[in-house]
C-alpha cells in the first residue's frame, strides 16, 4: 500500500501520453479516488484558493484566438477597444476584491505583446497592489526576458499565460502566434522568478486525446506550473466558436482529475465556465482536486458565477477559502 501511495504523490516530469490517456479511461470511482489520494496528500481539500480577475485593457486585440470575444478580428461591432485602465480605478477593484475575500488579483490585457510603456503601467499596478497585500498575477501576452525581469522587480507573483490546447489542434484555434512562442514566454516567466500560472480551455470541439496532450505538455515542463487554470470554453456570440457542441460536465471532471495527478502539488483551477456549471458539477471537480476559482462578479468581459451562490455552495460543502500569503 505505501508503494502504491508513493508512486501516485511521486512529481513527474516524464508523462507518456499513454499513461495520461490511460488515467482518462479509468472508471470514474477510481479516477476519483486516485485523484482524491494525490490531492489529500499535498493539500486540505476543505481549502479552496480565491482570485479575483480584471481586465485592466480590453479588445481590439489583433491575434486571431477563435474562442475569444476580443480579438478584434470577429468582434468588430461588439467589444469597441478600451484604453488600459488608470491605476486609481486598478487600486479600486482591486480593494473590492480583498474585501470580498480574495488573496489573488490578476489582471488581463487583450495584447499580443505588451509594449515598454505598458510594462511600466502595469509594474505600477502591481506595486500598488502588493501594498494592499494582495498576491498578483497578470497575463499580458508574450513576453521576453527583459520584460518579464522588470515585472519580477515590481513584485509580480504570478504570470498566467495558458497553451489553451494541444500541440497538435492548436492550429485549428490560432494563426497569429505559434505554441513554441507560447512555451519560450514560459520559460522567460520561470527564468525572471515569477511563478507560473498555465492550462488550457476545453470544449472546443478537441478529442480526449488533444486534453492528454495538453495535459502532457504541462506535466512535463521542466517545473511544473503552481496555477493550473482549467476553462470551459465561454461560448461568446461572434466567436468563430459560439456554437460549438455543450462538453459532458463529466468530461470536464476527467480533465480536472488527471490535471490534479499528473501535477500533485499545483493548485488546480475550477476557472472560466463555471456559471453555467451545476453545483453538482462544480462539487464533482472540488472531488476531482480542483482547489481554487475566479470569484468576483465578472471575468474578463463575460460574467462569472454569482458570489452568493459561490459562497452558499461552498457553505453547504464544509468549505472555506485560503487567505493571502501575503
Ligand atoms: N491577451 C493575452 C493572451 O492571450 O495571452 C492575455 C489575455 S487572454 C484573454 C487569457 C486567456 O483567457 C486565454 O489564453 C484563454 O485561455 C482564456 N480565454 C479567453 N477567452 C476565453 C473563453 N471564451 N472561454 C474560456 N477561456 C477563455
Ligand atoms: C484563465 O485561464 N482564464 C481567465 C484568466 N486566465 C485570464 C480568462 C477567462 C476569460 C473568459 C472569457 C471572458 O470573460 O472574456
Ligand atoms: Fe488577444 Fe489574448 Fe484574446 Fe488571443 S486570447 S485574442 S491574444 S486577448
Amino acid at each position: 500500500m505505501r508503494d502504491y501511495l508513493s508512486s501516485l504523490t511521486k512529481i513527474r516530469h516524464d508523462w507518456t501520453i499513454e499513461e495520461i490517456q490511460t488515467l482518462f479511461s479509468l472508471p470514474f470511482p477510481d479516477l476519483i479516488f486516485q485523484a482524491q489520494i494525490v490531492h489529500r496528500s499535498a493539500f486540505d481539500p476543505t481549502k479552496i484558493q480565491i482570485s479575483s480577475l480584471l481586465s485592466i485593457k480590453t479588445g481590439g486585440c489583433p491575434e486571431d484566438c477563435s474562442y475569444c470575444p476580443q480579438s478584434a478580428l470577429h468582434q468588430k461591432e461588439h467589444l469597441k477597444a478600451d484604453k488600459l485602465l488608470s491605476i486609481e480605478r486598478v487600486l479600486e477593484e482591486a480593494k473590492k476584491a480583498k474585501a470580498a475575500g480574495a488573496s489573488r488579483f490578476c489582471m488581463g490585457a487583450a495584447w499580443r505583446s505588451p509594449k515598454e510603456h505598458d510594462i511600466d503601467n502595469v509594474c505600477a499596478m502591481i506595486e500598488g497592489i502588493k501594498k494592499l497585500g494582495l498576491e498578483t498575477c497578470v497575463t499580458l501576452g508574450m513576453l521576453n526576458e527583459q520584460q518579464a525581469l522588470k515585472l519580477k522587480k515590481a513584485g509580480l507573483d504570478y504570470y498566467n499565460h495558458n497553451l489553451d490546447t494541444s500541440a497538435e489542434y492548436y492550429g485549428k484555434i490560432i494563426t497569429t502566434r505559434t505554441y513554441q512562442e507560447r512555451l519560450d514566454t514560459l520559460s522567460h516567466v520561470r527564468e525572471a522568478g515569477i511563478h507560473i500560472c498555465c492550462g488550457g480551455i476545453i470544449g472546443m470541439g478537441e478529442s480526449e486525446t488533444d486534453r492528454a496532450s495538453l495535459i502532457m505538455t504541462l506535466a512535463n515542463l521542466p517545473q511544473h506550473p503552481e496555477s493550473v487554470p482549467i476553462n470551459l470554453l465561454v461560448r461568446v456570440e461572434g466567436t468563430p466558436l459560439a456554437y460549438v457542441d455543450d462538453l459532458d460536465p463529466l468530461e470536464f471532471v476527467r480533465m480536472i482529475a488527471v490535471s490534479r495527478i499528473t501535477m500533485p502539488k499545483s493548485y488546480v483551477r475550477l476557472a472560466a465556465g463555471r456559471k453555467e456549471m451545476s453545483d453538482e458539477a462544480q462539487t464533482l471537480c472540488f472531488l476531482a482536486g480542483a482547489n481554487s476559482i475566479f470569484y468576483g462578479e465578472n471575468l474578463l468581459t463575460t460574467p462569472n458565477a454569482h458570489m452568493i451562490r459561490d459562497r452558499s455552495l461552498l457553505d453547504r460543502l464544509g468549505m472555506s477559502s485560503i487567505t493571502s500569503n501575503c
